[in-house]
């Protein structure tokens, strides 16, 4: 018998699958919201080995009749909207696009919840990305936003969103301000999945260089793993409320490097190159987070996993994929 039935929208990204995973731990039954394309990208799902412990339901953030059927068959307790154009880079790109998935799609969700069965709580991925260009570090859940980016400002809109509705229907709807954080199947579009994975590369003689954009930037990185578990406690709380999570350390991109390289026997400084193709029309300088509220009412830990821990695991991990590529290309050739 299944304690309780949750909807996880993103189901194929880096946290869709790490939050899968947990929530099947905890007795859930699992609901996985994909998009359909034309190629079947279950992969992380089988990385974790939970793709056979949970049932998929096509939806698109940008169809609201899509979201309704999802949600209306499924009959969720909770659901868990992971789903976005979540690449900043991108976000300049496609600024419409940003706007109508991880904007406004979160508006079709909190109003077929509305509609449908206000009792079901909802976790929105939110970011730190709010922030942009913030003077005060940390940010704390009272620091004022100042988006920098398409992407930065399709999230706030949601993120005032799920407080309204909170306020002016009585949703049990949440926001987590998540900080960056990464995992072995972090997105190779990310820059820690970059350099990690090119540092692999350089080491077994597949590349010669790394291209990044600008070094200087700092991040406040923390392991998915440990994250997914806060989505959960957010919603498992008395009353509806928004936490930060981050680890409270921040470290540059060229510190990523040296750590990264450094485990491989390397130093970052042969091998990394600045590209002005990878510098944004505008970057975010300086993230860090004062996760207190959320250690304090969530009690969530911070310190689980160690910067220097999350490097050594993700690079580890990019070497295996190297050395043993079958063992990796096995969780693409898996049946749907
Ligand atoms: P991710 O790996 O990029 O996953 C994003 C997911 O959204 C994918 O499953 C993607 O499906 C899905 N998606 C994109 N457009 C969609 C659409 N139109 N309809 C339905 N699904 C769609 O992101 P993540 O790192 O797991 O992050 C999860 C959430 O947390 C995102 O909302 C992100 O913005 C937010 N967040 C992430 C971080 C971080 O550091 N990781 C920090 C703060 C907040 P496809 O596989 O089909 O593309
Ligand atoms: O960039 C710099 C880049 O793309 C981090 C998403 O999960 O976290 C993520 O957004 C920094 C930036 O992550 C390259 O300019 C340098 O300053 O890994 P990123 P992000 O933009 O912080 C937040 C919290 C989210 O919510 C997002 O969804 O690294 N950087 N050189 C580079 N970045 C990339 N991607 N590639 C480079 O070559």
């Amino acid at each position: 018998m299944f304690n309780k039935r949750a909807l996880i929208t993103g189901i194929t990204g880096q946290d869709g699958a790490y939050l899968a995973k947990f929530l099947v731990s905890k007795g859930y039954k699992v609901f996985g919201a994909y998009r359909r394309s034309s190629t079947r990208n279950f992969w992380r799902l089988h990385y974790l080995d939970v793709k056979k412990d949970i049932e998929l339901l096509p939806v698109d953030m940008i169809d609201q009749t899509s979201i309704m059927q999802a949600i209306s068959s499924c009959e969720p307790d909770e659901i868990y909207n992971l789903a976005a154009q979540s690449f900043v880079g991108d976000s300049f790109m496609e600024p419409i696009a940003t706007g109508e998935i991880s904007g406004l799609g979160v508006v079709r969700i909190l109003d077929t919840i509305r509609l449908l069965n206000p009792k079901i709580k909802l976790y929105q991925a939110s970011t730190s990305e709010m922030y942009g260009n913030s003077t005060i570090v940390p940010q704390n859940e009272d620091t004022p936003f100042q988006p920098s980016s398409p992407y930065a400002a399709a999230k706030l809109y949601a993120h005032w969103v799920v407080r309204n509705y909170r306020e002016a229907y009585g949703l049990f709807a949440c926001s987590g301000i998540l900080f960056n954080h990464e995992s072995p199947i972090r997105g190779i579009e990310f820059v820690t999945k970059k350099i990690t994975d090119t540092a692999a590369r350089i080491k077994l003689g597949l590349s010669e260089k790394l291209h990044l954009g600008n070094l200087e930037a700092k991040r406040d990185w923390g392991f998915a793993g440990d994250y997914v578990k806060a989505m959960w406690l957010m919603l498992q709380q008395p009353t509806p409320d928004d936490f930060v999570i981050a680890t409270g350390e921040s470290h540059s991109v060229q510190e990523f490097c040296d750590v990264a390289f450094g485990e491989l026997g390397l130093q970052a400084k042969d091998y990394v190159v600045v590209d002005q193709k990878f510098v944004r029309p505008r970057d975010v300088a300086h993230l860090q987070g004062d996760s207190s509220k959320a250690q304090r009412m969530l009690g969530w830990n911070q310190k689980e996993t160690p910067f220097s821990e999350l490097v050594r695991m993700m690079v580890r991990a990019d070497l295996e994929k190297y050395q043993h590529p079958d063992r990796f290309m096995k969780h693409f050739l898996k049946h749907i």
